[in-house]
């Protein structure tokens, strides 16, 4: 490796957060039947312990994504439950995510919703959502809906969009100074016919609608296949509303696999793009980098851990990319060497340097071996396996 990299890869290190989702604890499945795990958090304090053994052995996640429906039973009579566990487990609650998609008025939709009374009720919660997140001092709201329809010719689609707007800019409106509103979009899935916020123009169309503080949320896996995930993030980095990403891995939908399992340039591109802007405009950025995933075979916590170490390594590899190299051979159109930038970085084994910087921190070098050997994972699965056992895995 060149001198001058390594100290590159401890900088990168040294500033990349990634955040973890509560829910990526619990017991989940696919919409054949939940996959029951002896080990799995069946509580909103359990989620914390767990995620806290993630922080602890990786160093890198600092904060931990929430969900209002699940894991504030009480609302924002909630929050002094969260404060407790934070103080704990020594994690910060992150974005916090309002669930517009769970309740049965949400059928036809939400903010989209023709009934007008269903589309206040979906707002309130939004407004209580951000009331939450200032009770915790979280900058993120995180808005995912499943609005959208199954069969041609039942929704009025342009009216709909006017409902999302009029919504979108009266959250806005209650979002205090610093506080964001992360608007995510995706193809299908639940709906099958149309999504209200299907793709990333949409999502960027209703951010400036709403206001200012409003970005669009990339999730890796709301995507045709084969779409240039890396050309959306390099126009909302240009456009500035990128807030943040939802990372997972997909081969076919929206797969919620781990990080990089299935195409591990792809997140390098992505990295890539962002340093190749700070690079140029001499900005840092300010983006949510989060992790989406639901592991439903795996252990979830070492799967958690295993893409933490993925991001890790492909955003150290991103942050070795010679930009000024690139820049010069794009200029001149110089594709191989262009090109080359790329794939040197991507080809470059940074597994040393990142166990030096481990090592330096007092960060077990392995973590997910770290994991299996510290005897964690035992005690959480003889405590919990009775009320997992418990769980209910089928549909009928
Ligand atoms: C969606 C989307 C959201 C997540 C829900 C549960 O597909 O990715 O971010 O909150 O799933
Ligand atoms: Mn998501
Ligand atoms: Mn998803």
């Amino acid at each position: 490796m060149n001198s001058g990299k390594p100290d590159k890869i401890i900088r990168a290190l040294s500033q990349f957060r990634i955040e973890i989702p509560s829910w990526g604890f619990a017991n989940t499945g696919t919409r054949f039947g939940k996959f029951v795990q002896a080990a799995a958090a069946t509580t909103t304090e359990e989620k914390f312990s767990d995620a806290g053994q993630v922080n602890l052995l990786t160093g890198a996640c600092p904060t931990i994504a929430l969900h209002v429906l699940w894991d504030f039973p009480n609302g924002v009579q909630s929050v002094d439950d969260i404060h407790k566990f934070s103080e704990c487990y020594g994690l910060r609650a992150g974005s916090i995510n309002p669930n517009l998609f769970q309740d049965q008025e949400y059928k036809y939709g939400s903010f989209g919703n023709p009934d007008a009374s269903v589309r206040e009720r979906a707002l309130q919660h939004t407004k209580d959502s951000i009331q939450i997140a200032k009770g915790l001092g979280s900058r993120d709201i995180s808005l995912w809906f499943a609005d959208g329809s199954n069969y041609p010719g039942t929704a009025n689609i342009r009216q709909r969009k006017r409902w999302f707007e009029e919504s979108l800019e009266a959250a806005h409106a209650e979002l205090s100074e610093g506080q964001r509103l992360l608007i995510e979009y995706k193809p299908f899935e639940p709906a099958f016919y149309h999504t209200d916020i299907a793709d990333w123009g949409m999502a960027l169309h209703l951010a400036r609608y709403a206001g200012p503080q409003a970005r669009v949320l990339v999730d890796t896996g709301h995507h045709y296949a084969s779409q240039n995930i890396e050309q959306i993030v390099a126009w909302l980095l240009s456009e500035e509303r990128l807030g943040g990403f939802h990372f997972n891995d997909r081969r076919y939908a929206d797969d919620d696999l781990t990080l990089g399992s299935i195409d591990p340039y792809q997140v390098f591109r992505i990295f890539h793009e962002i340093l190749f802007y700070e690079w140029e405009t001499g900005e840092q950025t300010d983006i949510a980098f989060m992790i989406d995933q639901s592991h439903n075979l795996k252990g979830k916590i070492e799967a958690m851990i295993q893409t933490v170490n993925m991001a890790q390594e492909l955003y150290a590899k991103a942050a070795i990319v010679d930009c000024a190299e690139l820049a010069d051979a794009q200029k001149s159109c110089d594709l191989v060497r262009a090109e080359s930038a790329l794939q040197d970085a991507f080809a470059t084994d940074v597994r040393p340097v990142i166990r030096d910087w481990r090592h330096s921190k007092g960060l077990p070098e392995n973590p997910v071996e770290a994991f299996r050997k510290n005897g964690y994972l035992e005690r959480i699965t003889k405590e919990r396996c009775a009320k997992n056992a418990g769980s209910v895995s089928s549909y009928a």
